[in-house]
């Protein structure tokens, strides 16, 4: 009875090239086939005249267009997604009988949705937010959807509050603004009356809401799963994803400028870094507790707002996913793919976690809005790889052909199948918790401590990362119009660490928190980004070049950096070729109207001993504004005379002529990404 399909790299793939149409070369047709005479003109009673309620052609071409949009997602409306395949490392045997974490020969298809949480779907990518991080594993055993974000941990710890916490996130109801901004009055009230929310606030004030890369940032399951194996036993899990590429972000005012000068930033990344063959790469780790030791933590280990510190829990590194394909359609791909924490496979189970509990009723719910009816499954994207068979019949845009006469359970007629198997066979049995509890509406003791990992956070980061937390808080309280909201919110963070709060308190004109700090010494050093992997690979460097450059000299240093991974990208004030010694002449990627420093890594300045005031004033604007952003900045030849004298000697500056010690020196300040002790007035 079994239809077992084996699953590759390709399963994917292979499935949706039965759905690809090219439209290229071909006749134009209506949807019925029937070949089109003309598609300029309507059908019209003389050539003046009105248009025939004949024209079939009009109609449907019309009535198509006027039904185009659905609505977005009510949360994580603006992403971007890329196919790819999961291999694991090691077989996870021991502890999940999860089919595709038993076998490290198989690659599994994924696909990989990359989103902001509260702008809608034409909103900037740059915004200071979390980032929803949510793959979709096509399994042998049926689709498993690991549906996380980018921060480990949750506002809210019920998820019968999550319709609360986003009315207040989202632009504000009486005239729609902020646009994808929590910098708000009713999102800080909601916090401040809300406290729960204080850790993962540190998060979203943090670099790690402003991430340089969908492809250098980390991503979390965030609640606590169960793997279960072929034993019946069951471990705690938490699910990380760890960029090869380290974890990196972007300066606020960097961010925001982005936001403007290019609001596709970082869909734009992932796809030319797919494109390049640069795939995106995330290694899968996983902490584990037993279940016997449940309650050795000082946290609930059901509580969404608390992580596992990695030095008491390590992270074990099971695999690794890589993005190597870009969609050929995002509507029918990225738009239609519907995620749903609850599409677990056998061996990955559920906690009590309530958080977790709600979203299993919320994700189907919004897709039948969203996508119109309950055949979402039958998508493209969104079909399991393996075969599925049951008794749910029609349904609006239903596309199976069920055949035979039986659609119901239990029955004779159809030798009583579809039918459900035992375990053994691959049958989906849940976890047999013993459960027991009077009926309740309120929160366990344990759920009560909404501080300690906060401080933990604070505790922590680097001396520049506070910094840049203090200055977050400043922007967004700053932004905020009530005097009451402010001042219950600096009230509130005295309780994560009195620094903290007197410092944004001091900027926003509130007054200082009088009582509060934190007894909390620990810290857990694997939160800083300050000790992530550091490589030049992929960064972008805008090289600022002119007429009449040292040819060699020049083309040795950019072939040495393209060696490195990098890409220097060539930047003037026109476009076409400049000219440099030994008739060496460079295609200019760039003017200084469509390039500006905050686009790129570094800056690499060369100039050229023809070129005029105005190039002088351009370039030194684009270097200036990338030294303010602690970006690495080389400078050789007459470049040179395009960094400031201030900025000469500060660290992240390479300014020589001799290329080899240049192109060494300048790769290294490249792959420390930004340097934060530069003094930037
Ligand atoms: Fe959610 C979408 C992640 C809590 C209800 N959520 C959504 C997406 C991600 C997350 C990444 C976008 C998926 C995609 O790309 O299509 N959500 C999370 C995380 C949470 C979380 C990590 C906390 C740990 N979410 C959460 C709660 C609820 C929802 C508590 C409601 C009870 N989330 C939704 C939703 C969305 C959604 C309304 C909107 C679009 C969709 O589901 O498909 O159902």
């Amino acid at each position: 009875m079994s239809e077992k399909r084996k699953v590759d790299a390709n399963s994917k793939n292979e499935q949706l090239e039965q759905f690809r149409v090219d439209d290229q070369g071909k006749p134009m047709t209506t949807n019925q086939g029937l070949k089109v005479a003309e598609d300029e003109f309507s059908l019209k009673a003389g050539e003046r005249g009105p248009t025939l309620m004949e024209d079939f052609h009009f109609r449907e071409k019309m009535t198509h267009f006027d039904h185009e949009r659905i609505p977005e997602r009510i949360v994580h409306a603006r992403g971007f997604a890329a196919h790819g395949e999961f291999e694991l490392y090691e077989s996870m045997k021991e502890y999940t009988k999860a089919g595709f974490l038993q076998d490290p020969s198989v690659k599994t298809p994924v696909f990989v949705r990359f989103s902001t949480v509260a702008g809608s779907r034409g909103s900037a990518e740059t915004v200071r937010d979390a980032r929803g991080f949510a793959t979709k594993f096509y399994t042998e055993e049926g689709n498993y959807d690991l549906v996380g974000n980018n921060i480990p941990v949750f506002f809210i710890q019920d998820a019968i509050k999550f319709p609360d916490l986003v009315h207040a996130l989202k632009p504000e109801p009486h005239n729609e603004m902020p646009q994808a901004a929590s910098a708000h009055d009713t999102f800080w009230d909601f916090i401040a009356n809300n406290q729960e929310s204080a850790h993962m606030v540190m998060w979203a004030m943090s670099d790690r809401s402003i991430p340089r890369s969908f492809r250098m940032m980390e991503g979390f399951g965030v609640h606590t799963f169960r793997f279960v194996n072929e034993e019946g036993q069951a471990h705690f899990v938490k699910f990380h994803w760890k960029p090869v590429l380290g974890i990196h972000s972007l300066v606020w005012d960097e961010a925001q400028k982005i936001s403007g000068k290019d609001p596709d930033f970082h869909r734009g990344d992932l796809w030319d870094s797919i494109e390049n063959g640069d795939f995106p790469e995330y290694e899968l780790g996983v902490q584990l507790i037993k279940e016997a030791d449940e309650f050795n933590f000082d946290f609930d280990v059901l509580d969404p707002t608390k992580l596992w510190p990695e030095e008491d829990v390590p992270v074990k590194i099971i695999g690794k996913m890589t993005l190597n394909r870009n969609v050929d359609n995002v509507f029918a791909e990225t738009e239609q793919v519907a995620f749903h924490p609850g599409h677990v496979v056998p061996g990955i189970d559920f906690t009590n976690d309530p958080l977790l509990q709600g979203r299993l009723f919320s994700y189907t719910d919004t897709q039948l809005i969203r996508l119109g009816g309950p055949n979402f499954h039958e998508l493209p994207i969104n079909r399991p790889v393996c075969p599925f068979h049951n008794n749910q019949r029609d349904g609006y845009g239903r596309q199976t052909i069920n055949r035979g006469q039986v659609s119901y359970h239990k029955n004779s007629l159809a030798a009583n199948t579809p039918a459900p198997v035992s375990e053994e066979e691959g049958g989906f049995v849940h976890y047999q918790e013993k459960v027991e509890g009077r009926k309740v509406r309120s929160r366990s003791e344990s759920f009560k401590d909404h501080f300690s990992q906060a401080t933990m956070f604070w505790n922590s980061m680097s001396e520049p990362e506070k910094n840049h937390i203090i200055e977050a808080f400043s922007f967004e309280l700053g932004k905020v119009e009530s005097k009451s909201v402010q001042q219950q919110v600096v009230d509130m963070f005295a309780n994560v660490n009195l620094d903290l709060a007197k410092a944004f308190a001091d900027a926003i004109g509130a007054t200082p928190p009088q009582k509060g700090g934190s007894e909390v010494t620990k810290s857990s050093p694997a939160l800083s980004q300050e000790n992530t992997t550091k490589k030049p690979d992929t960064r972008k460097v805008g090289v600022i070049i002119g007429h009449n450059f040292n040819g060699p000299d020049v083309k040795s240093v950019l072939d040495s950096l393209k060696a490195e991974g990098i890409q220097p990208e060539l930047i003037s004030n026109k476009l076409g070729k400049v000219k440099g010694s030994d008739h060496i002449e460079l295609e200019i990627d760039h003017t200084f109207l469509t390039g500006e420093s905050v686009l790129f890594d570094a800056i690499y300045a060369v100039g050229g001993s023809d070129v005029d005031k105005k190039f002088e004033k351009d370039a030194k604007y684009f270097m200036n504004e990338a030294f303010s952003h602690f970006k690495p900045i080389g400078a050789t030849h007459e470049g040179k005379k395009l960094v400031e004298e201030d900025m000469k000697n500060s660290p992240g500056v390479v300014v020589e002529d001799h290329t080899d010690s240049f192109t060494k020196k300048f790769i290294e300040a490249i792959s420390a990404h930004r340097h934060w002790d530069r003094k930037v007035i």
